[in-house]
């Protein structure tokens, strides 16, 4: 008997996504610390034999890993929907960055601390149990350094923490506005740190990231941002002080940065990280999106993560990743909402093969001879690759893994009646208007239920509010 006290810490659901794929009658258990001590399968709960399992929590439907988001930028949710407008003759890439830059430099702690509790919800509402924050803006309006160094990074873990969802909290290095040490702009002001400064606030805050559970790592913006020897010192002070933690960057995302890339040194910007930088499975390339066949083959060769952010990528117009040919060479892949434009971790999987479909004229690319099943496919890939890419144990419904479980209703329309992998296929391709998410689990705790996160009503407003405060400033 579990005392009434205590949450409990089983889950029976009658269809669940393992890491082999899909399994009958599984009861899922974890420890005081929300990692999976048990995953048993065909377990019948009639027997007796089941013990706990009478106990268990029965899931409102299929249960399949929660997603991690490996690339968010927070404070852009914020105006996202509100740069669909012409702004000038051909808008681009950059005409929005100069939108996004005006927004940024408005933001306060108060702002920033309200939108990022919002859409952490919002992302736990719509699948993702962990998230990676890339988190540039540091300073106050101008670039004077807050009296506390850390003040917007500790904002990001506060939100985090009051939504429950599990953090990777990636400072960002930014110091030049292009290659060859282009100095910043003025409006680049709130971002620019010195690498030894990026290291203090690293060793700032590990104790703060230890405390919550969270993961600490890096993040050069890109190598327009980061020149040659800052990368290379600041990565080997990351890696001095913790050995294994990720390092994210931006890496090749618009054609522009390409050809400055290559004017400036000859190479393409992933050609140049790959021969100047010590990349690894602790890297992920965030938009690695112009890439040759050559480095396709050899990024992949790393071990690192392609970052893929479909929805962003989409509404930025960067271009497409080349799905197939990173598989073929064994890449590992993640997605991320980035600037927010979408949150919801079934729509970049669907965005994400989409996007494949339009450019190669086919169907079902993403599944494969193994796993003829698209969403099925594509949840277990992303998964993993989510979770190397946050350096954390939250790879799939798996002994020692974290438990980050999301439960889909099986009453909702769009899956009645439907066998379990039909069931993730409908919602990650046939239930837009409304959620098929029930409840959701991070490291063991429930933070969703009937779709609804308890903050939602007061975060929300909380939200509204920020947004109008940063849109027009009084
Ligand atoms: C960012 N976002 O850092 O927010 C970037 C835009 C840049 C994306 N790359 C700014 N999606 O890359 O310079
Ligand atoms: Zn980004």
């Amino acid at each position: 008997m579990t005392a009434p006290s205590l949450a409990p810490r089983t889950l029976f659901a009658a269809d669940a996504l393992l890491p082999a794929g899909w399994a009958r009658n599984v009861l899922l258990s974890w420890d005081e610390k929300g990692r999976l001590t048990e995953v048993l399968t065909d377990v019948d709960l009639q027997s007796g034999e089941a013990g706990e399992a009478e106990d268990a929590i029965r899931a409102a439907g299929p249960v399949i890993p929660g997603m991690p988001n490996l690339h968010s930028h927070a404070f852009q949710r914020a105006f996202g929907g509100l740069t669909e407008f012409r702004g000038q003759a051909q808008d681009s890439f950059w005409s929005w960055r100069n939108l996004m830059y005006g927004f940024a430099n408005r933001m306060t702690p108060e702002a920033l601390e309200a939108i990022a509790t919002w859409l952490y919800l919002e992302m736990l509402e719509a699948g993702y149990t962990s998230v990676c924050e890339f988190h540039y803006v540091h300073h106050d309006v101008g670039g004077k350094p807050y009296a506390d160094d850390a003040t917007l990074s500790l904002a990001l873990l506060r939100a985090a923490e009051k939504t429950g969802i599990v953090m990777t909290l990636l400072p960002v290095l930014y110091q030049t506005s292009g290659f060859g040490g282009k100095p910043p702009r003025e409006d680049q002001a709130r971002f620019i740190r010195s690498t030894d400064s990026m290291l203090s606030l690293l060793q700032r805050l590990t104790p703060a990231t230890q405390a919550q559970n969270a993961v600490l790592g890096l993040a050069p913006h890109s190598l327009r941002a980061v020149p040659p020897d800052s990368l290379k010192a600041a990565v080997a002070g990351l890696h001095a002080m913790l050995p294994q933690a990720p390092v994210h960057i931006h890496i090749a995302e618009q054609t522009q940065e390409v050809d400055d890339c290559l004017a400036w040194s000859g190479q393409r910007p992933v050609q140049w990280l790959l021969e100047h930088a010590p990349v690894d499975e602790s890297w992920c390339l965030v938009h690695a999106t112009h890439m040759t066949a050559d480095e396709y083959a050899g990024a992949a060769r790393t071990g690192a993560v392609a970052g893929i952010c479909p929805t962003t990528e989409a509404n930025l117009g960067d271009g497409i990743f080349d799905m197939p040919l990173w598989l073929q060479h064994g890449g590992r892949w993640g997605v991320g909402s980035d600037s927010h434009a979408c949150v919801n971790a079934a729509e970049e999987l669907l965005m994400l093969e989409y996007g494949q479909r339009l450019s190669r004229r086919q169907r079902n690319v993403l599944a494969s001879s193994g796993q003829p099943e698209v969403a099925t496919a594509m949840t277990l890939q992303a998964v993993q690759g989510g979770a190397q890419a946050a350096g954390r144990a939250i790879g799939g419904l798996a002994v020692g893994e974290q438990a980050d479980l999301v439960a889909l209703g099986a009453q909702h329309v769009a899956l009645r009646d439907l066998p379990a992998p039909s069931m993730l296929s409908a919602h990650v391709f046939g239930s837009h208007r409304t959620s098929a998410i029930d409840s959701v689990w991070v490291a063991g705790q429930q933070r969703i239920t009937g779709g609804r996160h308890t903050l939602h009503d007061a975060a929300a407003h909380a939200f509204v509010a920020a947004r109008s405060a940063t849109i027009a400033p009084d």
